[in-house]
């Protein structure tokens, strides 16, 4: 069977990295054990990046400059870590992909939605997961969440507004591919949003 990309995407406090587990069992399980794998980073250079996008810094980082060094990390990212595992047969699962750059950039910082749609194209030819696992939960009990984990990084500290228009976006997405973008309802206690997890994979794989 021809190995495939699933990612994980949802606000922060959404229960991704808890998720994550429940997939990376399940692919082990029936297909071998996947590269698992994050964004940004995911490559000792796009981790670099990330830090210099997720570090609290006093200058102000401009909204294009913060798209920018996303796809940057996400190129890094595809042509060395992703492309070469599914060429060699294994399965990928990352936490976030292109759809938290529609969210963040294109909803939380309001960006035009068309000029991220060019610079996917430009930089990833088209390249998108097979299937996308979108925990959703309103943005205040995510952040609730995330705050009881410890320090926030600089994205962390937007306000309500912000996390409420990203969640906005990955409705967009999830609404303009059905067929690939699935809803989770992470608003659910652990064991129930797993137990949808499972469902969903069995159903979809
Ligand atoms: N970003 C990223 C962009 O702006 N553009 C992009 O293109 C990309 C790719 C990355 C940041 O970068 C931004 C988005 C982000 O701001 P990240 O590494 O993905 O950040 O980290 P966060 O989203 O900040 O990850 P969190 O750890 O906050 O959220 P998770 O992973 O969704 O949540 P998790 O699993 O760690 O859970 C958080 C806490 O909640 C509990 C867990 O036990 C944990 O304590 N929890 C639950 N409690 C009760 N019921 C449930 N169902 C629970 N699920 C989890």
């Amino acid at each position: 069977m021809k190995p495939r990309f699933i990612s994980v995407e949802g606000l922060e406090g959404a229960g991704k990295t808890t998720q994550l587990q429940v997939v990376t069992d399940f692919v082990t399980a029936h297909y071998g054990p996947p590269r698992v794998t994050r964004e940004p980073g995911g490559t000792p250079l796009a981790e670099d990046i990330r830090s210099v996008i997720l570090s609290p810094r006093t200058e102000p980082m401009d909204a294009w400059t913060e798209l920018l060094l996303v796809f940057a990390a996400r190129k890094q990212h595809v042509a060395t870590v992703i492309q070469p595992a599914l060429a060699s047969g294994q399965w990928v699962v990352s936490d976030r992909f292109t759809d938290a750059t529609y969210a963040y950039q294109g909803g939380g910082r309001q960006l035009p939605w068309e000029h991220i749609q060019a610079l996917e194209e430009l930089v990833l030819d088209g390249f998108q997961p097979d299937l996308t696992l979108w925990l959703d939960c309103p943005a205040e009990l995510g952040l609730q969440r995330a705050r009881q984990r410890g320090a926030l990084d600089r994205i962390e500290l937007e306000d309500i507004a912000f996390f409420e228009r990203c969640r906005k976006a990955y409705e967009k997405r999830a609404q303009a591919a059905p067929q690939r973008f699935v809803r989770i309802d992470a608003s659910r206690s652990l064991e129930e949003v797993s137990a949808q997890v499972r469902q969903t994979l069995e159903q979809q794989l």
